[in-house]
């Protein structure tokens, strides 16, 4: 069967053509489920109280309200997602806001080369600033046409899906802009830095 391929207004869909098999990175298996991988419990901020920032290294912190962020535009995201405990889901579809949009807004300090997403709950993770930009992150509000449910990180969670999943912060408040990296809670427990699946860089030493 030939595979479904269309393109309409605000739809982004990443499909490396050819069989699945070629789409599962090294020492992973597939998967058509959606496991909850949380490193502690789950946060419910109100959200009239919910901010999205962006501060740092910018010129004036950013910051929209939950009904300023829903004005934003909004993509479907079509995008294989991998784990670093091994398991890869293939054309998981998510809503959101891409990070070019929301860094639009920014007026990045020329220093500026790093980001820690900070989340509630305290998670953070961070990367470099050429691995967000570009079509490459979003902050998602919805999966699978729901709204993102609060295990999953709802109301709103960082995904970006060609790092290991650990660097898609559920619950998410924000990026952190710096001149220098700065590794976050699972980076400074030992995973790798980057966590690229296709090179599997699991852990620090990988
Ligand atoms: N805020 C926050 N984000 C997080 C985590 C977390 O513990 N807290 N865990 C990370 C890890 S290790 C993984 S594998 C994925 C799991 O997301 P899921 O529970 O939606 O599968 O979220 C990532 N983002
Ligand atoms: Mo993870």
């Amino acid at each position: 069967m030939s595979e479904e391929r269309f393109v309409s207004r605000g739809f982004v869909g990443k499909r490396r053509g050819g069989e699945k098999k070629d789409r599962i990175p090294p020492g992973q298996y597939l998967t058509n489920d959606f496991p909850v991988l949380s490193a502690g419990p789950t946060p419910y901020t109100p959200l009239d109280r919910w901010t999205f920032n962006i501060e740092g290294l910018v010129k004036e912190k950013i910051s929209w309200t939950w009904q300023e962020f829903l004005k934003l535009p909004m993509q479907t995201h079509v995008v294989d997602i991998s784990c670093v405990t091994k398991w890869t889901h293939l054309d998981m579809k998510w809503e959101g806001v891409s990070l070019d949009t929301l860094l639009e807004h920014a007026e990045l300090d020329r220093k500026a080369m790093f980001v820690t997403a900070y989340s509630d709950g305290g998670y953070t993770t961070n990367m470099p600033l050429t691995d967000i930009i570009n079509g490459q992150s979003f902050i998602a509000l919805k999966y699978d046409d729901k709204p993102l449910a609060p295990e999953h990180g709802g109301p709103a969670r960082m995904v970006v899906p060609h790092l290991y999943f650990w660097k898609s912060a559920k619950w998410v408040r924000g990026i952190y802009l710096t001149e220098k990296d700065k590794p976050g809670f699972w980076e400074s427990a030992g995973y790798h830095n980057r966590g690229d699946p296709w090179k599997e860089q699991r852990y620090w030493n990988d």
